[in-house]
Order: structure tokens, then sequence, then C-alpha cells
């Protein structure tokens, strides 16, 4: 098994205790998922440990400045664990390409993700333009500059527990059943751009309301004929398609 290896940078590494809960804690102390938190002000050198600036051009709010980033990206990038290992830096901003499942997907695949997360008006756009050049680092996988929707958040934090959880959840031996994975809504596959209809457990009848009764028939073929259809209702009251 091969360790999946997660950096975070970040001006509040205290978001990131939550990852200690649950099903990523679990996967953390199994040693599937391996996951540092490191604080960008600790990358700083001037006195007051400043990370921000104004624009160039003027504007509302301040910037990250590019100076902290780079230091902190290339002292992750030298603490490589395993050889042949090259990180793929995912910058969560709300101008980045939305994230879906099939980005999950792929991710789950990759063993070494960095988060850079923003605050402010964002990060210097070089720092996204250096580490996404192939010819100047090599030694890094690429950037994707990555957004949870079209809605404001104050920053990446939120966003990479976001994409961070649903990566954990695909690794292998992070959800016992595999197929809670391949039945999830927006699967690969069949389920693909679907989201899932509605699931029962007992009792059977509840405030007066009753589980349908094709799912107490026994019959497989009716059951799954009718979760599908329920997953097509679903998805086209949810405008998804
Ligand atoms: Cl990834 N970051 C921020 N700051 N806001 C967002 C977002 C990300 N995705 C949606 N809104």
């Amino acid at each position: 098994m091969t360790t999946t290896r997660i950096d975070v940078i970040t001006i509040f590494p205290d978001y990131f205790a939550p990852l200690q809960l649950s099903l990523v804690g679990k996967a953390m102390t199994e040693g599937i998922i391996d996951i540092r938190v490191h604080d960008l002000r600790d990358h700083t050198t001037d006195r007051h440990r400043s990370v921000d600036d104004t624009p160039y051009g003027g504007g509302p709010g301040m910037l990250m400045s590019p100076e902290p980033w780079g230091m902190a990206l290339d002292a992750v990038r030298s603490a490589q664990q395993a050889p042949n290992q090259r990180p793929l830096l995912i910058i969560p901003t709300p101008s980045g390409e939305p994230l879906t499942q099939e980005l999950a997907h792929r991710w789950a695949e990759t063993d070494w993700l960095v988060f850079a997360c923003g605050r402010y008006e964002g990060i210097d756009a070089r720092v996204a333009q250096y580490y996404g050049d192939a010819k100047v680092c090599p030694d890094w996988a690429g950037v994707r500059e990555v957004s949870l929707g079209n809605y404001v958040l104050a920053g990446g934090e939120v966003a990479a527990l976001v994409i961070i959880e649903a990566v954990s959840r695909l690794l292998p031996g992070v959800v016992s059943n595999a197929d809670s994975i391949t039945d999830d809504s927006f699967a690969l596959g069949a389920m693909a751009d679907l989201v899932e209809g509605p699931s029962f457990t007992r009792p059977r009848t509840w405030r007066g309301l009753e589980v349908p009764e094709v799912l107490v028939s026994g019959n497989h073929e009716r059951i799954a004929a009718w979760r599908a259809e329920q997953a097509q209702i679903r998805t086209q009251s949810r405008h998804l398609r």
C-alpha cells in the first residue's frame, strides 16, 4: 500500500483540526493518508510576519505576496518522502475550475497533493504561473486552480477540507463497503452526472409515512429499476441535467 501524502499551507492551521475526526482521521491513523499542515507565516522574514500587500493597479482588499508562498512551497517540495514523487499543487479559488467527482477520482490516484490556501483577495498570480510551468518547475506535477461553486468563501481552507474529504474516501480501505462508492451520486460509470434517489431504513411506517412497497418486495430487478427511475427524477428536479 502506498500512502497518499497531503501537505496544506495556510495562515490558519487550526482550521484543519477536524481532519483528526471520523473517516479521514481513521485513514490517517491507519497510514492510508499522511496529512501535514504548515503555517505560511513560518516562511516570512519580517518582524510582523506579514503575508499580504495591496494590489498593483489599485482596487479593494489585500493580496497574498508571492515571496512567503515560494518559500513555503519550496520547503514542502524539499521534504520529499518517497523517490520519484512529484506533488500536484491545488489552489482553491472561486475563479478556478469547478470541483467534480471526476477530479476527486483523479486526485485519489495521485500520491502527493499540496494545497495552497489563500485568504483576502487571493494569491499573487505568479505563484500559480511559476509552479505550473513544467520548464521552470519540472519537479512539480502541475497546478490546478479549483472552485467549490459560484459563491465566495473567506479563504481556501474550507475548500481544502472539502477536497481532502472527497479524495480521501475514494482511497482503497477508507470506505469499507466498495459498493457505497460505486452507488454514490456522481459516481463514474452508470451513475455519472446522476444524484441518488431517496433511501429508507426501519421502521416501515414512521409518522404515517410508508416505505415504498417495491423496496420490501424482495424483487431485486424491480428495486434496481425503481432506484434508477428515482435517480432520474431527482436529478431532473434539481436541474442538474
Ligand atoms: Cl475554492 N475559495 C474561496 N475563497 N471561495 C470559494 C471557493 C474557493 N469555491 C467557491 N467559493
